[in-house]
């Protein structure tokens, strides 16, 4: 039998999916195939020094195994390592076009941060400010903060905590004319983020992300695109409404529209078992 494994997952973050899609897609078990450690993203306990020394970006997921000299960090390197065990089933067909659609989807400018935690007026601010992000922010300030005060010249909490702070700063003023360069890069970048949905509408092959089978390309867009519409306010179950989304980037672009591509490849996906294991709503 296949060694034991362990993953580092938190019911907050988009990029656990990855790591779950492969999971349910291979069968593997919680308990009989792999442990898991939650780890809160809104206590930071992301940021612990204990699992600094597992993950040393402070993120999720990570995978740990006895065979592994050092925990794999990156998701989509954990997906290929869950597909690795027994018959590779992820591989995609087109690994040319499935490179692009990975690298599209966990690129800067596609982050769904800018979606959650960014506004683009005053009024956007303020419903900021009184969202559950704006006690998400604290939560991980206040953490960072005291793992800083323990470790005052450790690099990973100087930057993280300075990072964290120039967002959580912007929540903690009143809104106002300080706010105005915020709002400003916020409305550039959905412009971007506008043509990086466009980029994924003309990227996706059909019946599946990168050809007539599903593949690692699916399983790493499908946690992203998921994040983003619920980040757009989509009621949760209502996972093939994309009306939030687009009205979100028309407030920025007018005439963009989610494409007829990945409408039709997000209702082909979302008949899979693993898409509706991992996501019986949008998270
Ligand atoms: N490139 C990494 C990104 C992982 C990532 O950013 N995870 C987020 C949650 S979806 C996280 O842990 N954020 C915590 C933080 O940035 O403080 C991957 O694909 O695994």
């Amino acid at each position: 039998m296949a060694e034991k494994f362990t993953i580092y997952t938190s019911p907050e973050s988009q990029w656990v999916g990855v790591m779950h899609l492969a999971l349910v897609e291979k069968g593997l078990k919680q308990d009989v195939d792999y442990d898991v450690k939650e780890v809160s993203l809104s206590n930071g306990d992301n940021f612990a020094p204990d699992y600094i020394a597992i993950n040393p970006n402070g993120t999720v997921p990570s995978l740990t195994a006895p065979s592994l000299s050092k925990p794999i960090t990156e998701s989509a390197d954990i997906l290929r390592w869950i597909d690795a065990r027994g018959t590779k089933t992820l591989a995609p067909e087109d690994a040319a076009r499935s490179k692009e659609i990975v690298d599209l989807v966990h690129s800067p400018s596609m982050s769904t941060n800018l979606i959650l935690f960014q506004a683009r007026d005053a009024n956007e601010m303020t419903n900021k400010k009184n969202s559950f992000w704006n006690t998400f922010l604290e939560g991980r300030q206040s953490r960072l903060d005291k793992e800083l005060a323990a470790q005052p010249s450790h690099p990973f909490y100087v930057s993280k905590t300075a990072e964290n702070l120039s967002v959580t700063s912007l929540y903690r003023a009143d809104v106002g004319p300080t706010h105005e360069d915020f709002y400003k890069m916020t409305d550039d970048m959905y412009r971007t983020l506008a043509a990086g949905l466009d980029k994924l509408d003309s990227l996706i092959a059909l019946p599946y992300a990168a050809g007539s089978r599903v593949s690692e390309a699916d399983y790493n867009a499908v946690p992203w695109l998921s994040h983003a519409m619920m980040g757009a306010d989509t009621p949760v179950k209502d996972v093939q409404d994309f009306g939030p989304l687009e009205r979100l980037v028309q407030k920025t672009v007018p005439d963009f529209k989610i494409g007829s591509k990945t409408r039709e490849w997000w209702a082909n996906i979302a008949k899979t078992k693993a898409f509706k294991e991992v996501f019986p709503a949008l998270h």
